[in-house]
């Protein structure tokens, strides 16, 4: 898959001005992307349900420079109002690596302003949700002056292609309930390059999945993921931890086909603990769980064993829990959740989130 297209410059006489903005939702991953090379190329596949409540805003708008010349790139990025000057660089460098992409990013200045629904102390990566919602912004203008993404299937891949360049895991969130991303010989058409959704070849009933966000701890974490990724390369478990994530997706798309819940929680959760175990054996090694962490997981199998609901965890890179269960316990969970589970959480707090439909274009002339 190429995306290079030296011809997306748009003629002198119909440069305009505009704006276009979208909303992206963040997404939980089950099985993990963890190890990469090249430009986010994944070492595995992954798998993950994108969320609803947990996404971010982002109006981009685009005006014409005063004549193209070589100078870097303009954009200012605005963060609930006020301009971060660390994102407009990094932006800005985003942009510039996709100018052979999209070759009209350099007839314009941009000006981006983003609102994420969570609280940046809340742990959930606003990478993805962040990065797909620029991407989308992207494809829409290219969309706007060329109209030539008039399919949602290929709009849709372009803009996950384009967020996995600024974030892997971006990729994922362009797709409503459930999206798998790297290459699968089980899956037709997967790629390393973006995601594929998944939603015709799973069971419904993971569409009505909850997923409540134990904030555990709400403190910045100690590795970043970028660190994290790095420290894949030189793991001595790296190559078997590959082959097990092939193996699991295997098993996990199985076991979405036919609805089969008992075995997606027993995947979910060994793959947090696969996750986290390769940070205690990176070299040097670290360690992101909390010891509630750790509490609230056991409780939650006790839970389990006792009850037989089909509440599951999984974590991401950090220390907070998520507990993902079908709409069709959700009583039960929830009361389980608020008497043992609210306790361990820093100020009993935990954002209750569930399984989303996708990204959602929005008018732009609304406030971001
Ligand atoms: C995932 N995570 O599959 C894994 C599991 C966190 C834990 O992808 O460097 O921010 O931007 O490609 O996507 C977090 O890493 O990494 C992540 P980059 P990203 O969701």
């Amino acid at each position: 898959m190429d995306y290079k297209n030296p011809n997306l410059v748009i003629d002198q006489n119909n440069l305009q001005e505009g704006k276009v903005r979208w909303r992206s939702p963040s997404n939980i991953a089950i099985i993990k992307y963890w190890g990469k090379h090249g430009v986010q190329l994944p070492r595995n596949p992954s798998l993950s349900l994108t969320l609803d409540a947990a996404h971010t805003d982002t109006t981009l708008s685009y005006r014409p420079r005063q004549g193209v010349d070589q100078s870097q790139i303009q954009a200012k990025v605005y963060l609930d109002g006020k301009e971060e000057e660390k994102f407009s660089a990094k932006t800005a460098s985003y942009l510039e690596s996709l100018l052979p992409i999209f070759p009209f990013i350099k007839q314009f200045d941009f000006e981006l302003h983003t609102h994420n629904s969570f609280p940046h102390s809340a742990g959930i990566a606003s990478s993805a949700s962040g990065m797909s919602a620029l991407a989308l912004c992207l494809c829409s203008i290219e969309d706007q002056f060329f109209q030539n993404l008039l399919k949602d299937d290929d709009f849709e891949r372009k803009a996950s292609y384009v967020a996995r360049l600024g974030s892997g895991s971006a990729c994922r969130s362009v797709y409503g309930g459930a999206a798998m991303w790297g290459k699968s010989g089980h899956v037709e058409n997967s790629s390393d390059e973006y995601a594929l959704p998944l939603n015709d070849q799973i069971h419904e009933v993971f569409k009505t999945f909850h997923d409540d966000i134990l904030l555990i701890s709400k403190k910045e974490k100690s590795v970043s993921s970028r660190a994290g990724h790095a420290l894949m390369e030189q793991n001595p478990y790296a190559d078997p931890r590959y082959a097990q994530a092939r193996q699991r997706m295997y098993q996990l798309l199985q076991a979405m086909q036919q609805g089969d819940l008992d075995v997606f929680g027993r995947i979910c959760e060994a793959e947090a603990l696969s996750l986290h175990a390769l940070m205690m054996t990176s070299t040097p090694p670290y360690l992101l769980l909390e010891g509630n962490t750790i509490e609230a997981i056991k409780r939650l199998w006790a839970f389990r064993e006792e009850s037989g609901h089909p509440v599951y965890f999984t974590i991401d890179a950090g220390p907070n829990l998520h507990l993902l269960y079908p709409d069709q316990v959700a009583e039960p969970a929830k009361a389980f959740i608020r008497s043992e589970l609210l306790p361990l959480c820093e100020g009993s707090s935990y954002i209750a989130d569930r399984v989303g439909d996708g990204p959602l274009q929005l008018e732009p002339n609304t406030d971001a």
